[in-house]
Formats: C-alpha cells, structure tokens, sequence
C-alpha cells in the first residue's frame, strides 16, 4: 500500500462540543502519523478555495457561516491507504446514513453540523493540504512502532 497523506479538519461544532480529542485519538489509536496539526479561524477567502466545487449550492451561504463561526483545528495525517480509510472512519457527509462507529454517526445528528472533515480524494487531499499549509509546518519524523505496518 502507498504511503498518503490526508487532510482533516475539526469543523467548529467539533472544537465547540470539544469534540477534538476524541477526533485525534480515533487516527492515532488507528496507527495513522501525525505530521501536521494547528488550530485556526478559518477565512472565507480560504474557505472560498477548499470548497470551491460548493459555491454554486443552495446550502453554501450558510456552510460559510458555519465553517466560519469558530476554530477549527486542521491537521495532515499520514499511512498506508489513509485518504480512503480516513474517509471509512469519518463516515458519510450525511450522519443520518452514517455507518455506526464512524465519527459522524458517533457524534453528530446533521449535515450542516457533523463534525469532521476528510479529503475525499488522493489529488483533493494534496490540493487540501497545500492550502492549508505551508510545507515546512509539516513534519517528517520516525515513529517507532510503524516500520512493518507503513513505510
Ligand atoms: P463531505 O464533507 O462528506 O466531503 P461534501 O464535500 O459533499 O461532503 O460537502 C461538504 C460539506 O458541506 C459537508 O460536510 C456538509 C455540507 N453539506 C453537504 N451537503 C449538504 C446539504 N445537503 N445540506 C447542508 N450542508 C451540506
Ligand atoms: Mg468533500
């Protein structure tokens, strides 16, 4: 399996509801690396450009409004098949129909509040993390119990 790197996001109801590390523990319990982590007030400029496939849709005024309301702590997670793996854990954007288990169905009850967010693609994840960070925020280290399971 490659070796990925995934962008994810604690959404402000997440940060709210204090939500972030039970988030954080769900990746690192996984075995998934760390390599990037800050907590930010997202502006609608950035916004704008992560969501930029959603600005033609009825709901994006106020997806702006929320994405926008609070921080949200943004981080690049890093292992073997991670970006579609992160998106398994995460659950569906609706945590109606999400899988018990997953974040969104553990912890939210709504699509305009669930929680979390995870890049849904190996070239939407570079793009992501591009965006959010600047390349030397993210660290290369050894972790020491991963030899066999990700590189
Ligand atoms: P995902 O976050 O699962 O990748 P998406 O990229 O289609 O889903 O949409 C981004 C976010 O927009 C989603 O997490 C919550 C919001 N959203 C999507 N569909 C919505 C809807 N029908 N009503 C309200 N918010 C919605
Ligand atoms: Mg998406």
């Amino acid at each position: 399996l490659a070796l990925e790197r995934t962008f994810i996001a604690v959404k402000p109801d997440g940060v709210q509801r204090r939500l972030v590390g039970q988030v954080i523990h769900r990746f690192e319990r996984r075995g998934f690396k760390l390599v990037g982590l800050k907590l930010l007030q997202v502006s609608k400029n950035l916004l704008s450009q992560h969501y930029c496939q959603l600005t033609k849709k009825p709901f994006y005024p106020d997806l702006v409004e929320y994405m926008t309301s609070g921080p949200v702590v943004a981080m690049v997670w890093e292992g073997p098949n991670i970006v579609q793996t992160c998106r398994m854990m995460v659950g569906h954007t609706n945590p109606a129909e999400a899988h018990a288990g997953t974040i969104r169905a553990d912890f939210s009850l709504h699509v305009s509040r669930n929680v979390v967010h995870a890049s849904d693609s190996l070239e939407g994840a570079q793009r992501e993390i591009m965006l959010w960070f600047d390349g030397h925020d993210l660290l290369k280290w050894d972790c020491i119990d991963q030899s066999v399971t990700s590189e």
